[in-house]
């Protein structure tokens, strides 16, 4: 499929990058003075994963990080999002910075620069340490926020002289909904307020962890600093007043949860009716903190479903296909058979939805600058005679890229474009199950295979933008 796009540019300067998380690819869990974090207490319970495997070793990134960050220069890209880990920081989440934590990730952006490759860090991509949740009480716990910019002091301290583009927290409605909601991920939670309660104290976190950032280290760093927010598309199932009205709802739900106290200082509206006194009310130091507390919106946008009005309760929570807490929205989420699906249960290809998301954002927050922090999709890919043969996910990025050129062609201020993943890892739940990789990942030797799409996207780049599909 070849639309006029795909022979167009991007923006001069645009950042091409892919994508990682600490406990999906670092494996080792008790090395270097590292704490134990909630995800390696949840792997290790019986019945969390769904193919019993832990990420123990996983990648062996912690060992290997040098031939990965080889692997990143061979696929062309100029800039690599990953994430440290709290726990290698401080191994208890509280107290001084532990020197081997700080080389681990002093020595991998040591390494990138002398690679030409610009380092995107996220301090916190799920991982809490563990003593946080047994001995406070997770990111229900109201001294969380303050602890959490007392970690990101340490790094913005120890590696804010390299590191130039930081995102606080990646997808607080994934800790919140599925480690509170749904109790599919670590914590294991099950709640109707809790993710409401969580989701409070996330927002605190991520605002003190910028306000420290812009009083004490960005006049003299000079780096830019923002949030990861994972959004689906939501499309109305009809065109009746009502499907609309539910639609634009649940992206209030999903994205404006997150997004609307950051650039207007407040919950939607629409979620105030809602979920009534079950959503925390902001003081007005914290609507203050939170409002304007990013300089750039990250978005992880996978997918697309159909949004329909539906009161009836068995709307409820639905685990699967980023539904949850859907009762709350009076949302029915449904996929259309005719879209192919992208690899995780309830997810399609519908590249439209990508561009009518961006667009939203563009809209709803004044034209922001948005970076794709996170797109891409699993296919069982297979090692066939030393290669790997992945048209599907070229196909899939290709048409999303498209759609995103047309998002920046409309006005939208997009900037920047990460592939999840780097390469095949540990994906939560699902355990080593779903391969979201540019390379291949042997599990049980650690090697790695170039994907046919890592030659692909090294064109795109080179390029900028110009592609064949
Ligand atoms: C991103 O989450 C994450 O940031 C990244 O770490 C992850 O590897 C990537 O997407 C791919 O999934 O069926 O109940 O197990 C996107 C949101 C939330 C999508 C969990 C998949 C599965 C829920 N993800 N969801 S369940």
């Amino acid at each position: 499929m070849k639309s006029e796009d795909t022979t167009k540019s991007f923006p001069k300067g645009f950042t091409w990058g892919t994508a990682t998380a600490s406990y999906q690819i670092e494996g080792g869990w008790l090395e270097g003075g590292k704490g134990l974090s909630i995800w390696d207490a949840f792997a290790h319970t019986p019945g969390r994963i769904s193919t019993g495997e832990t990420a123990d070793v996983s990648c062996d990134h912690y060992h290997r990080y040098k031939e990965d960050v080889a692997l990143m220069k061979q696929a062309g890209v100029n800039a690599y999002r990953f994430s440290i880990a709290w726990a290698r920081i401080q191994p208890t989440g509280r107290g001084p910075a532990n020197p081997e934590g700080i080389r681990f990730y002093s020595n991998l952006i040591d390494e990138l620069l002398a690679n030409g490759i610009t380092p995107w860090v996220t301090l916190y991509h799920w991982d809490l340490p563990l003593a946080l949740q047994t001995e406070l009480n997770g990111w229900n716990d109201p001294r969380l926020p303050d602890l959490f910019a007392a970690y990101a002091r340490a790094c913005f301290s120890h590696l804010g002289d390299r590191v130039k583009n930081w995102i606080t927290l990646n997808e607080p409605w994934v800790v919140s909904v599925l480690g509170y909601g749904l109790g599919v991920f670590a914590p294991g939670r099950s709640s109707t307020s809790e993710p409401y309660q969580v989701g409070h104290q996330l927002l605190r976190a991520h605002a003190k962890a910028v306000d420290a950032y812009r009083r004490d280290f960005q006049p003299s760093q000079g780096g830019r600093i923002g949030i990861a927010l994972n959004c689906d598309w939501r499309e109305p199932l009809t065109q009746s007043d009502a499907d609309r009205a539910a639609a634009q709802r649940s992206v209030e739900f999903f994205l404006g949860w997150f997004a609307d106290p950051i650039y207007t200082g407040d919950y939607p509206a629409v979620m105030r009716e809602r979920v009534g006194d079950r959503l925390p009310l902001f003081t007005a130091e914290d609507a203050a903190r939170v409002k304007g507390s990013c300089d750039f919106l990250g978005i992880n946008h996978y997918t697309t479903m159909y949004a329909a009005h539906s009161e009836a309760p068995e709307a409820g929570a639905s685990v699967f296909g980023n539904g949850g807490l859907v009762g709350d929205q009076g949302v029915a989420l449904s996929r259309d058979e005719s879209w192919p699906e992208a690899g995780i249960p309830g997810w399609s290809i519908v590249p439209w939805g990508c561009r009518k998301l961006l667009e939203w954002a563009d809209r709803r927050y004044g034209r922001p600058e948005i970076v794709i922090t996170e797109n891409g999709c699993a296919f069982p890919d297979k090692v066939i005679d030393g290669r790997v043969h992945d048209p599907e996910r070229i196909s899939y990025l290709g048409l999303y890229l498209g759609e995103c050129h047309k998002a920046i062609a409309g006005g939208a201020r997009l900037t920047g474009y990460f592939i999840w993943s780097l390469m095949d890892n540990f994906e939560w739940a699902f355990g080593f199950s779903k391969r979201f990789g540019l390379y291949h990942v042997d599990f049980a030797t650690g090697r790695r295979t170039p994907k046919s799409s890592v030659a692909w996207y090294r064109e795109v780049i080179r390029r900028n933008g110009p592609w064949e599909v």
